[in-house]
C-alpha cells in the first residue's frame, strides 16, 4: 500500500515500546486499542529486539495498521522497514544520514527525521521537498521512555523555534510532531503555544509512546488524548477568555466579583515581598497565604477562588515551585507568574525559563528589561532586578509584551512609566496545522496605561511585586463568567490610581507606604473605576 504523503494524517502518532507494556497486553493488543480509537500513524520503535523477531512483531503490526488502513513507520531499520515494505522511516540525528535513507527508500515512502535545532531545519530545507517528510520535534519534557537521553528538554518555546525555522527557511511541506513527556496535562498548552511567530503553522500532530504503551487500558487512555486533540479551547482558567477592550463598567463588575468572592491568594514570594504583599491582598478584600510547603498545594488550589502569585525574587526549592504550578493548573486556577530579574544572572535565566516550560499562566507580569528579555528583544543583560530608566521606547515595549502574551498564550503585562497590558490568550483557541490562521503578536489586543510617573513608588521596596499580589487578588476573585483580561487591565489601573494617589498625600516614602495601602483599600471599596480608567488607550 502506498500512502499519498499529503494525505497522511499526524495527528496522533504512536511510538511503540515493548518494554513497557503492562502485565495482559501485547505490543499488537496496544497498537490495536490504539487504532481503533483513533491513532492515525504508527511507528515501531524497538532497540532491543533482534531483527528476527522484529521482523515478525512488524509484519504482525502491519496486518493490524493495514486493517485501519494506517501507515506504518519503521524506526531506525532502514532493512526491515524495505523487507516487510512499510510504508515509510523514521531516523534521529545520530542514525544513518537522511540522502542516504532516501535513496534506499524510494521517492514514494514517508521519511521522518528527529530535529531539536535549527540548523537541522536549515539542513533540510536545503535538501527541498523530495527529502524528509515530517520532523519529530523534541524532547520537549522530560520523559523516561528514551533510556539514554542526549537532548535536553526544549519546551513549547523550543519547538516554537523549530516552526519559526520552518517558515524561515520555507519547508512548507514538511509536517511535524512534538515528542517526548507528552500526556492529557499538557497537550492542549502543546498545541495552544506551539505556534510560529508568523501565525501560519502549530504542529500537525501529537506523538507519544507511554501514555498509550504503558497504559492498562489503552482505549481509554487513546480515547482521552483524541478528545483533547480535536479540542478547540484550552480552558486553563475558570473565566471568559475573551479579549474585549476593558471598559469602566467591565472593570467594576470585576471588583464586585472580588469583593462577594474573597479570593485566597496564595504568594510564594520574595521575603522583602512577603509583609507588604498580604497587606495589599487585605486592603483588596482577599484573604493571603504566604505558603511554601509543597505538600498542600493541592489542597490550597482546590479552595473556591484560589489564586496563586508566583515571584522568582527569592526562590523556594524548584520541587515547591513546580509541584505549586501542577497543582493550580490541574484545577484550571489561575497563576500569576513574576519572573523577577528574568535575565539578570544564569541562574534566574534558568530558573525562570524552567517554570515558563513547566505550566500555563494566566498573567505574565514583569518590568520593562524582563518583558523585553523574554521577548527576545533586549540584546543587554539586565543589571539587577529593578527594572532600567531611562528612554525606552515605548512602541518597542508595547511589541515586547504582545510577543510575550503571544508565545506563552497568557495576559502579559509590562510596568513602567507607561504600563503596557496584551492578550495573547485567544479565547483559549487551538488548532493542529494552522496555527493561528497567520494572526501575530502585532494583531493582538494591546491597551496602554498612560499615567505618568509616580518616581516614589521606586523608593519603597516591593512596590512592582504587590501590584502581582494585586493582579492575582482580581483573577482569583473572578466569577465563571467574569473575564481575564478586564481584570488584569483592571488591576493594573487601580494600582496606578492608588500609587498617584497616595503620592499626592504621602510625605516620604514611609508614609507613602502605608498611604498607598490606604488608597488601594479606598479606592477597591469605593469601586468607581471610570475616576481611573480615563489614562487607559488602546495600543
Ligand atoms: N523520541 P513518551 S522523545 C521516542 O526527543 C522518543 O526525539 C524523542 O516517549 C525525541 O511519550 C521519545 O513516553 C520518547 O514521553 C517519547
Ligand atoms: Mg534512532
Amino acid at each position: 500500500m502506498v500512502f499519498a504523503k499529503e494525505d497522511v494524517d499526524y495527528s496522533l502518532y504512536l511510538v511503540t515500546d515493548s518494554t513497557m507494556l503492562p502485565p495482559g497486553t501485547t505490543l499488537c493488543s496496544q497498537v490495536e486499542a490504539g487504532l481503533k480509537n483513533g491513532v492515525t500513524l504508527v511507528q515501531i520503535r524497538e532497540k532491543d529486539t533482534e531483527t528476527k523477531n522484529f521482523i515478525e512483531e512488524a509484519l504482525e503490526v502491519q496486518k493490524i495498521c493495514k486493517k485501519y488502513n494506517v501507515p506504518l513507520i519503521i524506526n531506525d531499520r532502514i532493512d526491515v522497514a524495505m523487507a516487510i515494505d512499510a510504508d515509510g522511516v523514521h531516523v534521529g540525528q545520530e542514525d544513518m544520514p537522511i540522502p542516504m535513507v532516501r535513496k534506499l527508500l524510494g521517492s514514494s515512502k514517508i521519511l521522518g527525521w528527529s530535529v531539536g535545532k535549527r540548523s537541522e531545519v536549515e539542513t533540510l530545507a536545503k535538501w527541498g521537498p523530495d527529502m524528509v517528510d515530517y520532523v519529530g520535534v523534541g524532547t520537549l519534557f522530560p520523559t523516561l521512555t528514551k533510556k539514554n537521553p542526549k537532548k535536553t528538554p526544549m519546551g513549547t518555546q523550543g519547538a516554537i523555534s523549530v516552526l519559526n525555522a520552518l517558515e524561515e527557511f520555507k519547508a512548507t511541506w514538511c509536517r511535524t510532531v512534538g515528542i517526548g513527556g507528552i500526556h492529557p496535562d499538557n497537550i492542549q498548552r502543546v498545541i495552544c503555544q506551539c505556534v510560529s511567530s508568523n501565525g501560519k503553522r502549530s504542529l500537525d500532530g501529537i506523538s507519544l509512546v507511554s501514555d498509550i504503551m504503558a497504559s492498562t487500558d489503552a482505549c481509554a487512555a487513546t480515547q482521552k488524548l483524541k478528545t483533547l486533540i480535536n479540542g478547540t479551547k484550552y480552558q486553563f482558567v475558570e473565566c471568559k477568555l475573551d479579549a474585549t477592550l476593558p471598559t469602566a463598567a467591565s472593570i467594576q463588575k470585576v471588583l464586585f466579583q472580588v469583593s462577594s468572592n474573597r479570593p485566597l491568594v496564595q504568594h510564594i514570594t520574595n521575603k522583602v515581598h512577603q509583609n507588604f504583599g498580604a497587606n495589599v491582598t487585605l486592603a483588596l478584600g482577599s484573604s493571603p497565604i504566604m505558603s511554601e510547603i509543597e505538600s498542600e498545594v493541592s489542597e490550597l488550589a482546590r479552595i473556591p477562588n484560589a489564586s496563586l502569585l508566583l515571584n522568582t525574587g527569592t526562590v523556594a526549592p524548584i520541587g515547591m515551585l513546580k509541584a505549586a504550578i501542577n497543582a493550580y493548573n490541574e484545577v484550571n486556577r489561575p497563576i500569576t507568574f513574576d519572573p523577577v530579574g528574568y535575565s539578570a544572572t544564569e541562574t534566574r535565566f534558568h530558573l525562570n525559563n524552567t517554570l515558563l516550560t513547566y505550566g500555563q499562566f494566566a498573567c505574565i507580569k514583569g518590568n520593562y528589561s524582563e518583558i523585553l528579555s523574554l521577548a527576545e528583544l533586549n540584546k543587554d543583560k539586565m543589571k539587577g532586578v529593578d527594572s532600567s530608566s531611562g528612554d525606552t521606547d515605548i512602541n518597542l515595549v508595547a511589541r515586547a509584551t504582545q510577543i510575550v502574551a503571544f508565545k506563552y498564550r497568557t495576559v502579559a503585562v509590562c510596568t513602567g512609566e507607561i504600563d503596557c497590558i496584551a492578550d495573547g490568550t485567544f479565547g483559549g483557541e487551538y488548532k493542529l496545522s494552522s496555527g493561528t490562521a497567520g494572526v501575530t503578536a502585532e494583531d493582538i489586543p494591546c491597551v496602554l496605561i498612560e499615567d505618568g510617573p509616580i518616581p516614589i513608588m521606586g523608593d519603597i521596596t516591593a512596590s512592582g511585586c504587590s501590584l502581582g499580589s494585586t493582579i492575582a487578588c482580581f483573577i482569583g476573585g473572578l466569577d465563571p463568567t467574569g473575564n481575564l483580561f478586564d481584570a488584569v487591565v483592571g488591576a493594573v489601573l487601580l494600582y496606578k490610581s492608588a500609587g498617584k494617589l497616595a503620592s499626592t498625600h504621602c510625605q516620604g516614602s514611609g508614609s507613602f507606604h502605608f498611604q498607598l495601602i490606604d488608597a488601594l483599600y479606598q479606592l477597591f471599596h469605593e469601586n468607581k473605576p471610570e475616576k481611573w480608567s480615563a489614562s487607559l488607550k488602546k495600543f
